[in-house]
């Protein structure tokens, strides 16, 4: 089973939950070249963890499609020090934007989880059958409980109402509108700001954290927000289905990667007080590869856009000089 179906967006009423974030802005750029309406609620209009208020906004707006986009998102650290705010904040929001467009007979939903949501020793590369086959890693089990919540919310509207929500399980992401705050980022945003600061500094060396030998899969943005408007399109069914790159690499090689986009010419050193997390996070893909998608954006090069973004002010949470 595929999930392989049909849906036309043209002239469709499509609302963005979570615009102004680093996924949801990359869907809203991505839906500017589809022949629908964009809808998009500012935080002072909404808060989107209140179920009446979104609720009175859905009625008001009727969107025909909602993508789901609205998180609590944060890097290993963030995830580890605030797990009420990672539990609570994102059980919030799906209860709230998931319920109310059931309310108002959204036509189609679209809920971003996350490859936190399979189990820390998954088999790799992790298919979406892993889903609930062991413990989760212990730094983002309160964000990945939420995101299985939001996914089984959409298979329970599916089951019981027939609802047409789906799920997708993006791997790490960068890129445009990314926070970079020094402490809470992931690690894509985090070094590239603490390299760039060390380069202005002529600073000897970077701190890295953990061991340098976890194993990662990135994703620009811009790639999945085109995956998502394909499987909008495209997919339907119960089943989540993973969105990857295919691009592993090792932390301390990312971080090499990134000190040469930087231009940063010091050394690295591992700081093994900070957590390493999930040893290995590569999804299989095949499934959206099978419908026909695939990234196309090498890390390379999504890194160095993502490094002019950074320095033109596009991320949150920083303030940043340029290189003279
Ligand atoms: O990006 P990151 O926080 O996400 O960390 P996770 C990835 C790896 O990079 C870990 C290492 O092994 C970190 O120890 N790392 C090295 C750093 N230097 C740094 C740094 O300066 N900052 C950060 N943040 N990491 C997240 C989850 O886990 O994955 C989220 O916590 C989400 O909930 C996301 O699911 C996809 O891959 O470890």
């Amino acid at each position: 089973m595929t999930g392989a179906s049909t849906y036309d967006l043209t002239g469709k009423r499509v609302f963005v939950a979570g615009h102004r974030g680093m996924v949801g802005s990359a869907v809203v750029r991505r839906l500017a070249s589809e022949n629908c309406t964009v809808l998009t609620a500012d935080r002072r209009e909404l808060d989107l963890t209140k179920e009446e208020p979104t609720l009175r906004w859905l009625e008001a707006n009727r969107p025909d499609v909602v993508v789901h986009a609205a998180a609590k998102v944060g890097g290993i650290a963030a995830n580890n020090n605030f797990p009420v705010d990672f539990l609570c904040d994102n059980l919030a929001l799906e209860l709230s934007v998931i319920r109310a467009s059931h309310a108002v007979g959204v036509r189609r939903l679209l809920f971003l989880g996350s490859s936190c949501i399979y189990p820390k020793h998954a088999k790799q590369p992790m298919a979406e059958s892993e889903l609930l086959t062991g413990p989760l890693e212990p730094t983002n089990e309160w964000y990945a409980i939420a995101k299985i919540a939001g996914l089984k919310m959409c298979q329970a509207y599916r089951r019981q109402y027939g609802d047409d929500f789906i799920s997708v399980m993006p791997t790490n992401l960068y890129g445009r509108g990314d926070n970079y705050h020094p402490d809470h980022s992931h690690v894509p945003a985090a070094l590239i700001r603490r390299f760039h600061e060390a380069k202005l500094a002529n600073a000897p060396s970077v701190s890295v954290w953990g061991t340098g030998t976890p194993l990662r899969e990135f994703l620009n943005v811009e790639d999945l927000a085109d995956a998502c408007v394909f499987l909008l399109k495209h997919y339907s069914s119960d089943q989540p289905i993973n969105v990857g790159s295919g691009d592993e690499v090792s932390i301390a090689e990312f971080a090499m990667t990134i000190a040469e986009v930087v231009g940063y010419e010091g050394s690295l050193i591992f700081d093994t007080s900070k957590p390493d997390g999930a040893p290995r996070k590569l999804l299989d893909s095949s499934r959206i590869q099978v419908l026909g998608w695939r990234a196309t954006t090498s890390l390379r090069e999504g890194l160095a856009s993502a490094f002019e973004d950074f320095l033109q002010g596009h991320g949150r949470h920083f303030t940043v000089s340029r290189a003279s």
